[in-house]
């Protein structure tokens, strides 16, 4: 289906690439799955059982595994380290934001943070991104303001990037700074503020840009900003009205997009604005639709009943692309650890049956300094990749069918039929061949890296 409106860059085509990222030292090259998976490994008997199991239903395992391995999953670097950063700066995080948890092992440099990506990255099966905060700049111990972050204070993570095979995505930091400590920043009524964040944002793109350009990937740019108020507001109009105008002003300078995409993401609440929250969905919403962005739905996001599922088919009847941030809200916190939960499964279900892995972007946002953190990171991309295969496993066409012949019946029967089909043993597959370890060994490495690297950190 063709969107209505028309837009700047065509989903019809993948983006294009400035330059093809190298992927040093990996097996994990190509952009479609080829080349990333080992098929020549001989297979299990229990993939041979299943391949026929799902054969009888029309579903080709080895097609799904396939095109499982080209979904590139944007992994949050805050989860490393308790959205710490490199600023040096100690205090609150705020942003009605907040961090539990106080597990031993905390990245602290941009070194430690690496590597633990790397050991995260290592098992988790396909090759994907790394998610930035602006907080993570390295200056070299200067001193250098959000307003004057330049590309050369990334140029570590870049090379970095480039030699591991990954895609970089980033995000402007509107929060953890004296200038956003009364909750407002690019709608504050003060404008030598506004001015403040409007030039960390405009900053920030152009950081995106040269991930995209060095990379030769675009780098989805993510607006988050937290302003809103803990009690009734009197006006709910004018910070809104000047949110506009400030992101109108953040957004101005054009960039390629094959560099950069620009993304904007509502909440819904946070601790300290429970009451208003100026960048709402409805806000967003509107203001992607007019100014062609991506908008970011975040699963934490919203309404505790509300699912992000039913508004990925709602959403791309009227943009081009939309980021995801994969998230699990429980009660008051919108970041839990993602887990094989039902709406990830619906969420996925909904980008494989909408054809949609094209046009969205998938990340994860969460952090949970309960547990070790580098596992935090392997649960939640593996079970976002675990639903995305269920969903590939689906015998699409014969669902869709039995619809359109009115027969409920039938539809929720098979439904119920693909919960219990021999989907483990196609995860195992998947990893296998894409040589990480089985969701039953896992986390030996994890605890072999926490008595060995981890334990050794002292705070
Ligand atoms: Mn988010």
């Amino acid at each position: 289906m063709r969107s209505p409106i028309p837009t700047p860059w065509s989903y019809t085509k993948p983006l294009p690439c400035a330059r093809s990222v190298r992927a040093l030292g990996s097996q994990r090259q190509g952009h479609d799955g080829s080349g990333i998976l080992d098929s020549t490994l001989p297979a299990s008997t229990g993939y041979a059982q299943a391949q026929e199991r799902y054969a009888e239903i029309g579903v080709d395992c080895d097609a799904a595994i396939g095109r499982l391995a080209s979904v590139q999953i944007s992994l949050h670097c805050w989860q490393g380290d308790d959205i710490g950063g490199f600023e040096g700066q100690s205090g609150d995080i705020g942003g009605g934001l907040a961090i539990t948890g106080n597990y031993p092992g905390r990245a602290r440099t941009p070194g430690e943070l690496r590597t633990d990506f790397e050991k995260a990255v290592s098992l988790i099966p396909g090759r994907h991104r790394i998610n930035l905060h602006a907080i993570y700049a390295e200056s070299g111990g200067l001193r250098v303001d959000r307003d004057e972050i330049r590309p050369e204070h990334f140029a570590g993570w870049i090379d970095w990037a480039r030699e591991s095979g990954l895609g970089v995505d980033f995000n402007p930091t509107f929060f953890a700074h004296p200038l956003a400590e009364d909750g407002f920043t690019l709608a504050h009524p003060d404008e030598g503020v506004r001015r403040f964040w409007i030039e960390h944002g405009r900053a920030c793109r152009k950081i995106g840009a040269a991930f995209g350009q060095a990379l030769g990937s675009p780098c989805v740019t993510n607006v988050w900003i937290p302003d809103g108020y803990k009690d009734l507001p009197a006006d709910r109009k004018i910070p809104r009205e000047r949110l506009v105008e400030a992101l109108d002003q953040v957004f101005a300078e054009p960039l390629d997009p094959a560099c950069n995409l620009d993304a904007v993401e509502c909440k819904l609440f946070g601790l300290g604005s429970e009451s208003y929250v100026a960048g709402s969905h409805e806000f967003y919403l509107g203001y992607a639709i007019t100014r062609r962005k991506l908008l970011c739905l975040d699963a934490g996001h919203f309404h505790p009943t509300e699912v992000v599922s039913d508004k990925i088919s709602a959403v791309l009847l009227w943009l081009d692309r939309l980021l995801l941030h994969i998230s699990r809200g429980v009660r008051w916190d919108s970041d839990h650890v993602v887990i094989l939960s039902d709406e990830v499964r619906e969420i996925a279900k909904e980008l494989v049956r909408g054809d949609y892995l094209g046009r969205v972007h998938i990340g994860l946002d969460f952090f949970d300094a309960s547990i070790n953190r580098v596992a935090a990171w392997v649960i939640g991309a593996r079970a976002v990749q675990k639903a995305l295969l269920l969903a590939l496993l689906e015998p699409a066409e014969r669902l869709r069918q039995l619809e359109r012949d009115g027969d409920f019946t039938g539809r929720l029967a098979l439904l119920e039929l693909l919960r219990t089909m021999p989907s483990g043993a196609v995860w195992d597959r998947f990893c296998e061949t894409s040589g990480v370890p089985s969701e039953s060994s896992w986390l030996d490495e994890i605890r072999t890296y926490e008595s060995e690297v981890l334990s050794q950190r002292q705070t």
